[in-house]
C-alpha cells in the first residue's frame, strides 16, 4: 500500500497536478504516512535529488490555527528545492504555492543522539533568517495529519540568508514578511516552539526515533512563525528578522 500511495503523491508534486486527499480512499496512521513519505523522498533521490535537511512543522499557534492540524511534524528537504537568496523561485510545477518566515541551523556536526536545549548551540554552525515555500498537493491545500506527512510536510522550496553566529540569542526576535512592499505579517521568533532553539532538540528527537540521520551540514527549518501568505509570478517577496537579517526571493512563473 504504502508504495502506491507514494507514488500518487510524488507524481502529483512532480506534475503539479492536486490530488485529492490520499486518506478519502486508503486508511493508514501517522506512522503509516512517515512510510509514504520516506518512499515518496526515495523518488526523488532516484531522480538525482539529494538530500538537504529536515524541516519541522506546526512548531507555531499561528501555523496549527491556519490550517486546523494540532501536532508537530516533520518532513526532508532536497537541493532542488534551495533558491539563493535574492534569487528566484519558479512556479513552474507548483500548484497554489505560499510562502512563510523561518529561522534555519546548519549544523557544523552530525546529531547521533537526542540532545537538550542546552547542548543544541555546540551542534551548530550557523543560524539564519529563512523563508519556506510549501505547496500541498492536496486540493484546496487540505489534508488530514497524516495526510500532511506522507506529503512530505508540503515541502516544496526554502531559502536561507545571512549565517549569523550559533551564540545569537534568538528566542524573541521580531520579524516583518514584505510582498512586493506591503507588509502581510508581523510576528516574533518567539512563537516557534517558545524559542526557536527548542527545533534542534525536538528534530532530533522525532527524526532519531525514525532512523532519520541528521548528518553534518544538515539544514534545519524550525517552522513558520505566522501563517504562510500566496504567493504569485512576478511577487517580490522580502524576511526582515531583527538581529539575523534580511532574506529575499522573486517569484518566477
Ligand atoms: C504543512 C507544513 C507546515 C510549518 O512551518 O509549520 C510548516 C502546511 O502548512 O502545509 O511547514
Ligand atoms: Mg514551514
Amino acid at each position: 500500500m504504502s508504495n502506491d500511495l507514494a507514488v500518487r503523491i510524488d507524481t502529483a508534486a512532480h506534475q503539479g497536478n492536486a490530488i485529492p486527499q490520499l486518506s478519502k480512499d486508503s486508511d493508514f496512521s501517522v506512522a503509516q504516512a512517515y512510510d509514504i513519505q520516506t518512499s515518496s523522498i526515495e523518488r526523488r533521490f532516484e531522480r538525482g535529488e539529494r538530500f538537504a535537511g529536515l524541516k519541522l512543522g506546526f512548531t507555531s499557534k499561528a501555523k496549527r490555527v491556519q490550517m486546523g492540524v494540532d501536532d508537530l511534524i516533520w518532513g526532508r528537504l532536497t537541493d532542488a528545492m534551495q533558491a539563493p537568496d535574492g534569487g528566484t523561485f519558479s512556479t513552474k510545477n507548483s500548484i497554489h504555492p505560499r510562502i512563510e518566515p523561518e529561522v534555519a541551523f546548519i549544523l557544523k556536526k552530525a546529531i547521533t543522539s537526542p540532545i537538550s536545549l542546552s547542548e543544541a548551540p555546540s551542534y551548530i554552525e550557523a543560524i539564519a533568517p529563512a523563508l519556506e515555500i510549501i505547496d500541498s498537493r492536496y486540493q484546496n491545500f487540505k489534508f488530514s495529519l497524516a495526510d500532511v506527512v506522507a506529503d512530505n510536510c508540503s515541502s516544496s522550496g526554502f531559502i536561507l540568508g545571512p549565517y549569523n553566529k550559533p551564540d545569537t540569542d534568538i528566542h524573541n526576535l521580531g520579524m516583518l514578511l514584505h510582498i512586493n512592499g506591503s507588509l502581510m505579517h508581523t510576528g516574533s521568533s518567539a512563537a516557534i516552539l517558545g524559542n526557536p532553539m527548542r527545533a534542534l532538540p525536538e528534530m532530533a528527537r522525532l527524526a532519531l526515533a525514525y532512523g532519520q540521520e541528521l548528518p553534518e551540514g544538515c539544514v534545519i527549518l524550525a517552522g513558520a512563525a505566522t501563517p504562510a501568505v500566496h504567493i504569485h509570478s512576478g511577487d517580490f517577496v522580502q524576511l526582515e528578522m531583527e538581529g539575523l537579517g534580511n532574506v529575499s526571493v522573486s517569484i518566477s512563473g
